[in-house]
């Protein structure tokens, strides 16, 4: 067996569990030789959580399905591409900045993000616009509880989620296929809405970065590129902000961007959907199977207009 110094081990290496356990075969043979102390139990990943009722009961994905397969335009547009890539991705220091309409903008280094609520595991649906799903194990806490820290004024109606664009850490903004950097938005009930989630890991450990590390959006009732990866600023607003896919294509992603299988992508339906790992299509779901949580907040709104 091959024993590395720990200082060759990096942070990009321990987050892909095959090399996790890897890891943990390298520090039973370390501690077998007195040099435990030398690799701090940290830095294996495992973030201490507790597990939530809001959990989906579906089958899990596996971790390499997860990690292996991704929507990560920062890093290239293959779904290969990110988990190939994003090793590049400099994943601490990390600050979000939030700032707007709020009494108490403020930064938010990723330390004191780790520590805004106590974390979660949130077992998910995640249903990609181009028509194939996942079902992920994520670890985060409330988006609602980091809002709250900034004391939202009353003109605070929505909310922008700004992603990292750095060109010399991610390949893929080198290449204009998005306006960059990658912005979302959601309305200020969707925000406040419990099921909205920070993502901070997955499978129990920190995120991969091909996941969006250190931090991401999750909104597991809308299409998956809501769900804004690697995000360092959060902007609270008067007015409905833009959207990078909706900049790209304005009559093929909405604002909303709500799970529907009744209102069709105008190049394919929406209707089904191919779980990961499964051969046979599946029925979408609307708002992707948690309507009992969410279509209250659509009531009276013409969802094929405001898609
Ligand atoms: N910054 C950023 N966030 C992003 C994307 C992206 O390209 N850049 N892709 C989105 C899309 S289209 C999907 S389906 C999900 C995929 O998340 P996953 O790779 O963790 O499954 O991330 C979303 N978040
Ligand atoms: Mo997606």
């Amino acid at each position: 067996m091959l024993i590395r110094p720990s200082t060759e081990i990096l942070p990009s290496e321990i987050t892909p569990e095959g090399i996790w356990l890897n890891r943990r075969q390298i520090m039973t043979g370390a501690a077998a030789f007195g040099l435990a102390a030398a690799l701090p139990a940290q830095a294996a990943g495992e973030l201490a959580h507790r597990s939530s009722p809001l959990s989906a009961k579906d089958d899990k994905n596996s971790f390499e399905q997860i990690t292996q397969y991704n929507n990560f335009y920062e890093f290239g547009t293959g779904k290969d591409d990110p988990a190939k890539a994003a090793h590049s991705l400099k994943t601490r220091p990390w600050n979000i900045v939030i700032e707007g309409e709020c009494e108490k903008p403020q930064t938010f280094s990723i330390e004191e993000l780790l520590k805004i609520a106590p974390l979660e595991e949130r077992i998910y649906r995640l249903r990609c616009v181009e028509g194939w799903s996942m079902v992920i194990p994520w670890v985060g806490f409330p988006l609602s509880e980091l809002i709250k820290r900034v004391n939202p004024t009353s003109k605070a109606k929505y909310v922008e989620f700004i992603s990292l664009a750095d060109k010399e850490q991610m390949p893929g903004v080198n290449r204009s296929v998005l306006d960059w950097p990658y912005t979302e938005g959601l309305r200020m009930d969707e925000v406040m809405h419990p099921l909205a989630i920070m993502a901070v890991g997955l499978y129990g450990k920190v995120l991969p970065n091909q996941n969006g590390a250190p931090i991401r959006l999750v909104v597991p009732w809308k299409y998956g590129f809501k769900s804004a990866k690697s995000i360092v600023k959060i902007r609270l607003t008067e007015k409905q902000p833009q959207t990078s896919w909706n900049k790209a294509g304005p009559n093929e992603y909405g604002f909303y961007s709500n799970v529907n299988p009744e209102v069709d992508h105008p190049r394919w339906s929406q209707a089904t959907e191919r779980r990961i790992g499964e051969f046979f299509k599946r029925k979408t779901l609307m708002f992707n199977g948690y309507g009992d949580q969410v279509a209250g907040m659509y009531k009276g709104m013409d969802l094929k207009k405001l898609f």
